[in-house]
């Protein structure tokens, strides 16, 4: 691999560029949301899909990077946005900078002590959570959330953690860290 290339944000037709598409389910994380009633009522009419994520090829270096193109949907479960599975880096617990690409969302992070915070997804948006704090990405509007993740290529997801944390409280609107005046917004601290 020559560790080079380049590639239109948009269309989103990653896949050309060999992307390797990964798709979720809500029935594959119905454990996250709070509102488990809402979940299975949903569940006997379809199982929607939640967000697919683009991989980019990338080598698996460590001096390389993990670059992720996230398409999550708009919808709600019960009163609670849609959002990813969400999670923590293991070693080498490296940063993550994300852009938004289309839509409105916010990144809510958590570190380790329960602290939690929230960054905009926004187009024209760079949000930068330093390694320890784990993150999920909710899709607060009504279009398509479109960003791109990236972080060190050789990091390893740790979903169990994230889903004990649970990012609580989920993202409901009236209880968003955004509107509690929680938003790390920037100055880079
Ligand atoms: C992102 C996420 C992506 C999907 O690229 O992996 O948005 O979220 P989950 O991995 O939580 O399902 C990222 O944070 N990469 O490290
Ligand atoms: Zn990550």
């Amino acid at each position: 691999m020559e560790k080079l290339f380049s590639i239109p944000l948009l269309p989103m037709d990653y896949e050309k560029y060999g992307a390797l598409k990964t798709r979720r389910v809500l029935s594959q994380m119905k454990g996250l949301y709070l509102d488990q009633e809402a979940v299975e009522k949903q569940l006997a009419i379809e199982d929607p899909v939640i967000y697919e994520v683009y991989e980019l090829p990338h080598p698996n270096d460590e001096t390389d990077l993990l670059a992720n193109i996230t398409v999550l949907y708009p919808g709600k479960i019960g009163d609670e946005f849609y959002m990813t599975k969400g999670h923590f880096h293991l070693e080498p617990d490296t940063a993550e900078a994300v852009i938004g690409i289309a839509g409105s969302g916010e990144m809510l992070v958590q570190n380790r002590e329960g602290v939690l915070k929230s960054l905009a997804v926004l187009p024209g948006y760079i949000s930068y959570a330093g390694g320890g704090w784990g993150h999920r990405v909710v899709n607060t509007g009504t279009e398509q959330l479109v960003f791109f993740a990236v972080s060190g290529a050789n990091i390893i997801h740790d979903y169990d953690t994230a889903a004990k944390l649970n990012f609580k409280p989920v993202m409901k609107g009236e209880e968003s860290p955004h509107e509690q005046g929680q938003r790390a917004e920037g100055a880079i601290k």
